[in-house]
């Protein structure tokens, strides 16, 4: 049983089946110091986000996320419906 369940934190930690992956969005909307805390919360609650630097200097989020829980558009959407529409950087 003990062996069970560490096998099966593990798999939570890191499943086979998942990839990260890191975007940076183009936050145009953000027009001061505070607006990166509205969105860095913004995309955090969403689902499988681990990692979110957000730069009000560079007008943008670098968002790491697991791609079996989440999406790009997910994360679009995120900050579209917390005021600050984004578009990926490329
Ligand atoms: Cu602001």
């Amino acid at each position: 049983m003990k062996k069970l369940f560490a096998a099966l934190a593990l798999a939570a930690v890191a499943p086979a089946w998942a990839a990260m992956q890191a975007v940076t969005l183009s936050v145009p909307g953000m027009t001061c110091e505070t607006c990166p805390i509205t969105v860095k919360k913004a995309l955090s609650k969403v689902d499988g986000v681990t990692k979110t630097e957000v730069s009000f200097e560079k007008r943008q989020a670098v968002v790491t996320f697991d791609d079996a829980k989440t999406s790009v558009q997910k994360l679009t959407k995120a900050t579209e419906d917390a005021g600050y529409p984004s578009s990926v950087k490329r």
